[in-house]
């Protein structure tokens, strides 16, 4: 590229925000305008990102960056083995506006913390004007979330939901919920008949420009988690439409009724596939829930399993920004339930003997991708039961899915699964024991454990960390509500049959090997 003409302002474009309709690009001048994009190690390497997550962020740039070319944008793309990279984000833009000497620089608010420190530092030091804009690809802004939860005294879900539903209009006649109720949960979550055989899901084989990004991560991370062989994300907005459009045509009907059933070798089911594509903006929040009410008004898909879609976009996802938002830095370090056990290598390596855990991490291996149940009442319950640290664990869910991005996955891993947070997030902890997994897959009829042994050799792990778990934290969720039926039924235990269950799940605990 030759820089010849003055330029106005440096549009820095981070590698999860693209979208034409970024504020950051509002206003661009493509003749004297310059846009940045770098593919730098510090993001590549801040945790050991699976090979997958990499890859489809590094693609998903490239390309974006040759729309923008196409369109006769001028690009300054710094690809990751230019060797005049220097490494980080503030650094590549220092470099650049050192080049170009913009009269501003302008970029949109990161979806990090760690990222918004390092910009906002960058624009007190800078020589040029530095304007950091709202990130508005999101149904609620920052401000809007902290109006709704000041002066609550519980930041429930269900009524910031509520109060989406109301400002974007979806599912609603007039002020009321389409259907007279606004969560229809009580009919989806079916577990998996045994015969039945779940759709085939459109993935998308890589191209000339994904193959080489491949190469690249393969040759530069080889000691990152994952395998890419198997890579099949979108990488574009033309693809990822055509993801949304499969989803909602082929799978969304059936959403709902097995949105928490979990099938060995099923890793997809009936999800959407499209938080890796909605996370880097190739989608957007709303557009992907008037599709599927579309459906819902043609009678292609039934009321629960569109709303409840929904529900997880305008509802969880946006009320998991709001709180990562309004609680950081301190969230980030509370540790409620005082877990302090290290991650046990087998989260990394996936060998172990239960059933259901190496296989989730087989498939989060292969796929950078395992569903939400899996991750919170698979490799969550087990972490909240074990009382690993909530720091390793989260290094974990950050590193090893393709959606993973510290505003979303911070608070469902520390609040949602952990219950690190004290209770912020969820109003109680999402415990189970190897029942709950055994009802809802069929991992426990491979496993080498009995499921339905409390105590002894072959017992499932999960029933003695199970009670284990509730013994620990009697006096910090005895009180709890909607902890009372199992705390019932523990009080009707002798003192000796608590302990046997306390040193079952000590003994299994310490045969485990810490991976740092
Ligand atoms: P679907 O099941 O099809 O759901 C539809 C969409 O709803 C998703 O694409 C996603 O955008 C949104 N959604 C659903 N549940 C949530 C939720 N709890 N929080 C935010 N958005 C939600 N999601 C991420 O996008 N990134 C993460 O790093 C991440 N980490 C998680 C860690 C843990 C411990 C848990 C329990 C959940 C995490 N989730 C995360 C939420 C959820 O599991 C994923 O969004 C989902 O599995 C992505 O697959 P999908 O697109 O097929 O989702
Ligand atoms: C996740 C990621 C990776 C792997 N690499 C880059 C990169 O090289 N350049 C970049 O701009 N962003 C990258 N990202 C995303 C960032 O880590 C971070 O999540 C976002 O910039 C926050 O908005
Ligand atoms: Fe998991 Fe226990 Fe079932 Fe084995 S028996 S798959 S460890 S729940």
């Amino acid at each position: 590229m030759s820089i010849d003409q003055k330029t106005a302002a440096l549009r820095i474009v981070l590698g999860d925000q693209l979208t034409r309709s970024l504020s950051a690009l509002r206003g661009l001048d493509p003749a004297r305008d310059i846009v940045l994009m770098a593919e730098v190690n510090a993001e590549a390497r801040y945790v050991k990102h699976h090979k997958q997550k990499i890859a489809l962020c590094f693609a998903a740039m490239r390309h974006f960056a040759r729309e923008l070319q196409a369109d006769g944008v001028r690009v300054r793309y710094v690809a990751i083995d230019d060797p005049a990279n220097s490494g980080t984000l503030t650094g590549e833009i220092a470099r650049a506006a050192q080049d170009v000497a913009p009269t501003r620089i302008v970029l949109t608010a990161p979806g990090e913390y760690r990222l918004a420190q390092a910009f906002g530092q960058m624009a007190g030091e800078s020589r040029w004007p530095v304007d950091i804009l709202a990130d508005d690809g999101f149904v609620c802004a920052i401000d809007e979330f902290n109006r709704w939860a000041e002066g609550r005294r519980a930041l429930t879900m269900e009524f910031f939901y509520r109060q989406m539903r109301k400002k974007t209009g979806l599912l609603m006649q007039a002020d009321k919920p389409i259907g007279g109720q606004w969560n229809f949960d009580a009919a989806n979550r079916e577990p998996l008949p045994k015969a039945h055989r779940p759709l085939a899901r459109l993935r998308f084989a890589p191209d000339a420009i994904t193959r080489d990004v491949i190469a690249l991560v393969e040759a530069r991370y080889p000691d990152h988690f994952g395998e890419t062989a198997e890579f099949g994300w979108p990488v574009t907005r033309d693809e990822a439409l055509r993801a949304l459009g499969h989803f909602i045509d082929a799978a969304l009907p059936t959403f709902g009724r097995y949105q928490d059933a979990m099938r060995e070798g099923a890793p997809f089911l009936y999800h959407s596939l499209i938080a890796p594509a909605l996370n880097l903006h190739l989608l957007e929040p709303l557009e992907v829930c008037r599709a599927a009410e579309m459906a819902f008004h043609a009678g292609h898909a039934p009321l629960e399993a569109v709303e409840g879609f929904i529900r997880q976009i305008i509802g969880w996802r946006e009320y998991v920004r709001g709180v990562y938002w309004r609680f950081m830095p301190d969230y980030a370090s509370s540790n409620a339930l005082e877990a302090h056990r290290p991650i046990p290598d087998f989260y990394w390596t996936g060998k172990t003997d239960m059933r259901c855990m190496a296989a989730v991490i087989d498939e989060t291996r292969r796929h950078a991708y395992s569903h939400h149940i899996q991750r919170l009442m698979i490799t969550g319950n087990f972490a909240l039961l074990a009382g690993l640290d909530p720091a390793e664990v989260e290094e974990w869910y950050l590193a090893v899915y393709a959606d993973a991005y510290d505003w979303v996955e911070l608070p469902n891993t520390h609040g949602m699964a952990l219950y690190a947070d004290g209770g912020v997030l969820a109003t109680k902890p999402y415990a189970a024991s190897g029942a709950y997994i055994n009802r809802m897959s069929n991992f426990c009829s491979a496993c080498r454990y009995d499921v339905s042994a409390k105590l002894g050799s072959s017992a499932c792990p999960f029933n003695a960390l199970y009670w284990a778990f509730l013994i620990r934290n009697r006096d910090r969720l005895g009180d709890n509500l909607r902890m009372k039926m199992p705390y019932r039924m523990l009080a009707k235990w002798d003192e000796a049959k608590q302990q046997a269950y306390v040193d079952a799940a000590a003994a299994f605990l310490d045969g485990l090997k810490p991976y740092r």
